[in-house]
């Protein structure tokens, strides 16, 4: 089954970057830097490219993500033309401080208090925007939480005297054509749990894990998935964990299994994991 949503307010989101990306100079669009090319909503490069704005890619949560991959991403992106990237978690101390410096190359004549630098923070819902623009202000400015469509509207906030921020509500696309792009996205918690099925993401995420990360299984639940299957590796999941169904005679219980297997891939608790490889993956761009 194919994911979608696109609640109404992204409509209105998208109507609103548009009209902000006018008066913008660089687009600092956040991605997960555990899935790049996924996070990347072809809506945000289509406004870009229609007003020329150069961007800075932020490859977020690189504290969750594979490191030589992440790498791998960044060298990537920042072949493309009006392009800059730098992997980031925007939650230690510190590290979004850089932002601004990576942004100013990129409008070089935006350096004044008459001409400050407009930088808008862009990107899918629930990957860090909020906390970004947070630890830049060193403030708690912004509603931040794990969960996607936190920010409703638009916020405008001074850094200094020439240069400006603007965080934005997270932004989908009506159709995800690429039903593997779908299951990326809900298995980093980018969609509403309103609309997926806890073990469908933690099906599709065990098969991914059992085949580019199968030791894991050994150090975070004691067993090896050599032989197993998805259900079966899902069982063993339970089974360590005692998530049994009442009154059912010692059957497992799936649906609890994966919602444990997703906290901890989503938490970091099962290792730094990338979901897509620069070599493997379809680059839009
Ligand atoms: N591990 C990790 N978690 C992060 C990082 N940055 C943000 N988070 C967490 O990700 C969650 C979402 O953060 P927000 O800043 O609300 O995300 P957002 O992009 O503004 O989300 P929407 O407003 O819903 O679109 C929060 O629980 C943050 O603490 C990071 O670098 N690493
Ligand atoms: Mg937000």
């Amino acid at each position: 089954m194919a994911i979608q949503w696109y609640p109404g307010h992204m409509t209105v989101a998208r109507r609103e970057a548009a009209k902000t990306m006018e008066r913008c100079d660089v687009v600092v669009e956040v991605l997960d830097a555990r899935t790049p090319e996924a996070s990347s909503n072809p809506m945000i490069s289509e406004l870009r490219k229609e007003r020329q704005r150069p961007c800075l890619k932020v490859l977020n949560k690189a504290d969750l993500a594979d490191p030589s991959v992440t790498q791998a991403w960044v060298r990537s992106y920042n072949q493309e033309d009006g392009v800059s990237a730098v992997a980031l978690t925007c939650t230690r101390p510190g590290q979004a401080a850089k932002i601004p410096y990576l942004c100013q190359p990129l409008a070089p004549n935006r350096t004044s208090s008459l001409k400050p630098l407009r930088m808008l923070i862009m990107g899918i819902p629930n990957v860090g925007k909020s906390t970004l623009m947070n630890a830049l202000l060193k403030r708690r400015l912004a509603k931040v939480g794990d969960q996607p469509a936190v920010t409703r509207v638009q916020q405008k906030n001074m850094l200094n005297d020439h240069m400006m921020l603007i965080d934005s509500p997270g932004l989908l696309w009506p159709k995800i054509e690429d039903p593997d792009v779908g299951l990326m996205l809900a298995t980093i918690n980018a969609i509403s749990a309103k609309v997926i099925v806890d073990e469908e993401i933690a099906d599709f995420l065990l098969t991914y894990l059992v085949t580019h990360y199968p030791t894991l299984f050994t150090k975070r639940y004691g067993f090896s998935v050599e032989g197993l299957n998805e259900l079966e590796v899902l069982d063993a999941i339970a089974k360590k964990r005692g998530c049994l169904r009442k009154g059912k005679g010692g059957e497992f219980d799936r649906e609890k299994a994966a919602r444990i297997l997703l906290l901890e891939f989503r938490n970091g608790t099962l290792g730094q994991i990338s979901l897509q490889n620069p070599e493997t993956a379809n680059t839009s761009e």
